[in-house]
């Protein structure tokens, strides 16, 4: 045990830090509200992320009063629009809430929205909103690790009460991976969860997954779809290389692409063989290209 002040700001600020990069339970809401009840508590000037390379720097102390105000009105814009827990629910990922979230999203249902309908109406559109937000860099880090921690926690919880298609006799497989450098999966998972909803026989490679692993089972697994997915302009680049290896291999398999930044125009620059927008379209997609109804 360390012998610590619990009156140092410094002190306490990276004990919570701490904890969230060691993945603790409940450790990005203790450091969210921290860092936005207490923004004084901050007093070292840090350099904002940025993707590009370059350096922004600015007062977090400043700006994060300003930025809470701002996320404020934004969630109760967009929360108008919902009921009331409907609402809660948007709101519980959003604010990163992982407690609750089960029993806010069994309310929704017994309101009588289907577990497909939570997905598509609730829980994505939050997810987005978090992105925004985060894009906009009024939300951080914790509170897009916390916002998708609580919106795979309800998918979890609805997987099982997904309709199931009866399709025994398709054979067709699939083999989905998010590619190598990138470890977003909630699109993945959805667009795997879909397909093998709907009957496919669907091998999930998971994500980050290297692109010889990847050709590698759909060679032993006679894949007929290699389905890849990436969320950055860095790893999407990952795709053309997947698809140039294939080609080089001499691979049968159909290679489909998605995720937020891929389009159609990157698709057939790469040379891939279909792109879709949603997991819901990511099956009829399938079925246009292995010609089955
Ligand atoms: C949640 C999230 C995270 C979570 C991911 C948790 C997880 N388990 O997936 C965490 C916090 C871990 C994370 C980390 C990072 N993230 Co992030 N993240 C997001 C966020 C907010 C939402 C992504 C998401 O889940 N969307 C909801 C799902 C349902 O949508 P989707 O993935 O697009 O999937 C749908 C379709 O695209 C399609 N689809 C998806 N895959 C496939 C595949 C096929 C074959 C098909 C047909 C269709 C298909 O169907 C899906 C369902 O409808 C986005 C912003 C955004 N709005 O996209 C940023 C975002 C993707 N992240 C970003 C960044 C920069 C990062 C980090 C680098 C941050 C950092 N500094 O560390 C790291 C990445 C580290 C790495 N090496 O991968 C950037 C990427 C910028 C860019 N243009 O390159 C974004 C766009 C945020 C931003 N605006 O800056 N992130």
């Amino acid at each position: 045990m360390a012998i610590a002040n619990p009156s140092q700001d410094l002190l306490v600020n990276s004990a919570l830090a701490a904890d969230l990069l060691l993945g603790v339970e409940d450790a990005a809401e203790r450091y969210i509200e921290r860092v936005t009840t207490r923004p004084s508590t901050i007093s070292v000037t840090t350099s904002s992320r940025r993707n590009d390379g370059k350096q922004s720097v600015q007062n977090p102390a400043s700006d994060k009063t300003e930025q809470g105000k701002i996320a404020n009105e934004i969630v109760s814009i967009t929360l108008e629009q919902k009921s009331e827990n409907k609402q809660a629910v948007f709101n519980a990922v959003l604010k990163g809430n992982k407690k609750n979230i089960i029993s806010l999203v069994e309310k929704v249902l017994a309101d009588g929205s289907s577990p497909d309908q939570v997905i598509e109406e609730t829980l994505i559109p939050a997810i987005n909103e978090v992105g925004r937000l985060y894009d906009q860099q009024i939300y951080f880090l914790p509170q897009l690790i916390s916002g998708a921690e609580a919106m795979k926690r309800s998918i979890d919880y609805l997987e099982p009460m997904l309709k199931k298609e009866d399709n025994s006799k398709n054979k067709i497989t699939i083999v989905i991976a998010t590619v190598a450098g990138d470890i977003h999966d909630i699109g993945k998972n959805l667009v795997s969860l879909m397909l093998k909803n709907y009957g496919f026989r669907v091998i999930d490679l998971g994500k980050d997954v290297a692109t010889e692993k990847i050709l590698q089972v759909a060679k032993e697994e006679n894949a007929d779809i290699i389905a890849l997915s990436a969320l950055m302009t860095t790893t999407m680049m990952e795709m053309k290389n997947v698809v140039a290896k294939a080609k080089e291999q001499g691979l049968k398999s159909k290679i489909i692409i998605g995720g937020a930044v891929v389009t159609e125009s990157y698709c057939e620059e790469i040379g891939a063989d279909g792109y879709s927008e949603d997991a819901q379209s990511a099956v009829a997609l399938v079925r246009r290209l292995m010609e089955v109804s």
